[in-house]
């Protein structure tokens, strides 16, 4: 009797590996980088997976840089993020929504080659009503010869090498692009392991779902206003529904999915945005277009922007061509 083997299995850093092969500049560094995150994710998914039984719910009772109420469990996502990338070389910095100013590492620019960004738990206060919740990164190159690294930390989203996200949920899924191609990973708690179970994903040409905070729509500009009673109207050619379930990476992870438009535009309160360019935007933006969507902020594409600071916010539309395509052309 033969034994059967398993069927393939391919691990997130498998997958990695096999992607490191198909550059000409593949060092391994770049894989060690990313292991680096998978962990840090394990981390966290295993503490938000007894939150409820731990003392990791609610408030630290501090604010963030952001001025925003910290929750404990934002402190541990962004400590075990720090101390797994901390350890990798090649780290020249590691920029995070949680610490005021960069952790800079490695200022030789022989040796640091790699910054990395990141929103260690994004929507974290959603967890304490146990709704999904995400890790966002993104990954930059030190130009060659760079030698102000606060200049190589503001490079435009065009720039990026890699960018994911980790959508803590019903099942725990990690979703990276390297620029060839998205590819969506679940954590298989049997061994422990991220597993391909995605492969080249695609956003859809178009979807029925539209996702915005509506609370905030009398403040927004004219055209997004215009815009969403269209859609509400049909007036596009297709009957929509409303999605919006205030975690970024989930109102992100479902129009990858399913197609459609997440929107947050500029509102009275953020008259340049909420959402952060560099862990947010950037990340989200780059997945999104390799996946054949599209990614604005208003008149002009995310990738685009030129950062002049590491918390800068901006105005985030993303999904599906066509229903971005017709909110472009109300900026003509
Ligand atoms: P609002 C969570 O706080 C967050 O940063 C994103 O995850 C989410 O998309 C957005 O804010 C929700 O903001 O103003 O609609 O509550």
């Amino acid at each position: 009797m033969v034994a059967t083997m398993a069927p393939m299995i391919v691990t997130v850093q498998q997958h990695i590996l096999e992607e490191q092969k198909k550059r000409s500049d593949a060092t391994g560094t770049f894989s060690w980088l990313l292991s680096g995150i998978t962990l840090a994710a394990k981390m966290v998914e295993a503490k938000i997976r007894s939150a409820g039984l731990l003392d990791v719910l609610g408030s630290l009772g501090q604010e963030n840089v952001q001025g925003e109420t910290q929750q404990k469990l934002d402190v541990y996502a962004n400590q075990a993020l720090l101390h797994c990338l901390g350890m990798r070389d090649s780290v020249a910095a590691l920029i995070s929504e949680e610490n005021e100013e960069p952790v800079v590492l490695d200022r030789d620019e022989k040796s640091g080659k790699y910054i990395i960004v990141f929103d260690p738990l994004d929507g974290s206060s959603n967890i304490d009503v146990n709704v999904n919740v995400g890790t966002i990164f993104s990954i930059f190159r030190r130009p060659d010869g760079n030698k102000d690294l606060n200049a190589a930390i503001l490079q435009p989203g065009t720039e990026q090498v890699a960018a994911g996200y980790v959508v803590y949920g019903p099942s725990t899924v990690l979703v990276y692009t390297v620029g060839s191609g998205v590819y969506g990973f679940t954590l298989d708690h049997t061994i422990g392991a991220f597993v391909l179970s995605n492969p080249n994903m695609r956003m859809p040409d178009h979807g029925s779902y539209y996702s915005v905070n509506e609370a905030n729509a009398d403040s927004f500009p004219a055209e997004y206003q215009q815009y969403l009673a269209r859609l509400r109207s049909g007036g596009m050619g297709r009957k929509y529904s409303s999605r919006y379930i205030g975690s970024l990476v989930a109102d992100f992870h479902r129009t990858l999915l399913k197609g459609g438009i997440f929107l947050y535009p500029p509102t009275a309160k953020q008259p340049g945005g909420k959402l952060r360019l560099l862990y947010e935007a950037n990340p989200l933006a780059f997945i999104a277009e390799q996946a054949g969507g599209m990614a604005i902020h208003g008149n002009g594409r995310v990738l685009d922007i030129q950062p002049t600071g590491i918390h800068q916010r901006t105005p985030f539309i993303v999904g599906s061509c066509a229903e971005v395509e017709e909110l472009q052309r109300s900026f003509a």
